[in-house]
């Protein structure tokens, strides 16, 4: 069994690469929910979502969030009532925030709630929570502290980030599936997906006794974001500066030092492999720019192959 960490468009898309490699029971995808927040009343878990409705196949392709074919009778309506209409919210979206919420606060908890929507869409492969307890990134900007989503998308990642934290995950507790895979003797090993390694890989990692145990795990796969010093989507690239570290695959690395022994960098990067080697990390060179669902399967499957090469 592999377990894959995902956040945001980049990690979803080769999540769903894993899915198209590998069976059910094969696979167990744990997502950040850092960014979840609560909006117009209703619990937004938007990484959770964008992974599930790209393995389900009915993402925005344009976006990668939110779903394909949209419509928007509900933002139009709430902008007319001047409701706020910085988070666009189409007409479909609306049903799973509205679902969860119902769920949640019928007592059930977030990995059942996400288990059930799976199971509607038609996702077969295990899409769990990191945790089923509150963690929220928050992001210490020049302009202040600011939610997650009011940081990400209310303000454009235009504010200056000086850095981030991620409130209450001392008192968060991995969820059952995460814990049940980490401690599974079948344990494969852990691809980490290309997403931004600060704001949706650390959220996960910061739960207590997660970051412990990957570190445990002789066979850890990390896939950098960056590719020719910039994020192929995101604010990665202008975060690391303004963190004070070149947005580069060696960067990358440096970060997931400890805890992954092998880093996919881009083919653009190759030069970059004795760095990331020097730092003791072993560099492999793929493509890992994924235009379609060939892409997310086969640099999926490199994924998968590293992982039996990794931690001779
Ligand atoms: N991102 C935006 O840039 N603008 C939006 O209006 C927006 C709405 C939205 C609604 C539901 C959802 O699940 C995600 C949404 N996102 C939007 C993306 C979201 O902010 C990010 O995908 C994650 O939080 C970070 O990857």
């Amino acid at each position: 069994m592999i377990l894959a960490l995902a956040g945001g468009v980049g990690g979803a898309k080769l999540a769903a690469g894993m899915a198209r490699a590998l069976l059910p029971d094969e696979l167990v995808i744990a997502v950040n929910t850092g960014d979840d927040f609560e909006h117009l009343g209703l619990q937004v878990s938007p990484d959770l979502d964008t992974v599930m409705y790209t393995l389900a196949g009915i993402a925005n392709p344009q976006t990668g969030w939110g779903q394909a074919g949209e419509t928007w009778s509900f933002m139009q309506a709430l902008e007319r009532l001047g409701g706020p209409a910085w988070f666009q919210l189409g007409d479909r979206d609306l049903a799973t925030h509205v679902e969860r919420t119902r769920r949640l606060a019928s007592g059930e908890s977030l990995t059942a709630v996400t288990r059930a929507i799976c199971e509607r869409l038609g996702v077969r492969h295990a899409v769990v929570p990191m945790s089923d307890d509150p963690v929220r990134t928050v992001v210490h900007t020049d302009k202040g502290e600011l939610e997650f989503q009011h940081y990400f998308v209310r303000e454009r990642c235009e504010p200056r980030v000086e850095r981030i934290d991620y409130r209450h995950s001392a008192a968060a507790r991995p969820s059952a599936a995460l814990s049940a895979a980490l401690a599974n003797p079948a344990l494969r090993g852990v691809v980490i997906c290309p997403s931004n390694p600060y704001l949706s890989i650390a959220p996960i990692l910061a739960v207590p006794g997660v970051r412990e145990a990957i570190g445990r795990c002789a066979r850890v796969v990390a896939v950098s974001p960056i590719i020719a010093g910039e994020a192929v989507k995101g604010p990665a690239a202008k975060l690391m500066r303004e963190l004070g570290v070149e947005p580069s695959a060696v960067e990358v690395a440096r970060y997931y030092r400890g805890i992954a022994r092998t880093i996919v960098i881009d083919r653009a990067d190759a030069a970059l492999a004795p760095a990331v080697e020097a730092l003791g990390l072993h560099a492999a060179i793929e493509d890992t720019v994924m235009r379609d669902d060939a892409d997310r399967e086969r640099l999926a499957r490199a994924c998968v192959a590293l992982l039996d090469r990794t931690g001779m």
